[in-house]
């Protein structure tokens, strides 16, 4: 049970259907920590950077253009085992086979339009947290709950 941060991004089309609040809501009500948060017009090469894993497949230049159309909004969330979890709470990567409840199960059909993105280990967190946030602009607070939600 270590505390880990992860970077999250609502893609263009979350944001252009108006689901930035029902995914922020979702990590809030589970505990997680909001500590950084940007709307932010993403350029080729940091969309490019951010995705370089997947430089050789196929659907590659799709992903850049989508990620790309128009304002996504960047965040990074603090928590015990953060980063699985949000993996979960965000569900598999084609809408259609993730799971009902998940944010991808129940906001998604598609996976070239599946809302939202999340780190998929701590390194990658920290990776993905420094090409998208400048220093200065992930804040360190202390919830007032905190010792209602961890021990
Ligand atoms: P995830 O976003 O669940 O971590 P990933 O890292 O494998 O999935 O891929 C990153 C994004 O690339 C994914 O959210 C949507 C797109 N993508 C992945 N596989 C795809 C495919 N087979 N066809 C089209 N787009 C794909
Ligand atoms: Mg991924």
């Amino acid at each position: 049970e270590t505390v880990e941060e992860t970077y999250i991004m609502i893609k263009p089309d979350g944001l252009q259907r108006g689901l930035v609040g029902e995914v922020i809501s979702r990590f809030e009500k589970k505990g997680f920590l909001l500590k950084g948060l940007k709307l932010f017009q993403c350029p080729k090469e940091l969309a490019e950077e951010h995705y370089k894993d997947l430089k050789s497949k196929n659907f590659f230049p799709k992903l850049i253009d989508y990620i790309t159309s128009g304002p996504v909004v960047c965040m990074v969330w603090e928590g015990v085992g953060v980063v699985a979890s949000a993996r979960k709470l965000i569900g598999s990567t084609n809408p259609l086979q993730a799971e009902p409840g998940t944010i991808r199960g129940d906001l998604a059909v598609q996976t070239g339009r599946n809302v939202v993105h999340g780190s998929d280990s701590p390194e990658n967190g920290q990776r993905e947290i420094a090409l998208w946030f400048k220093e200065g602009e992930v804040c360190q607070w202390t919830p007032t709950v905190g010792p209602w939600l961890r021990e």
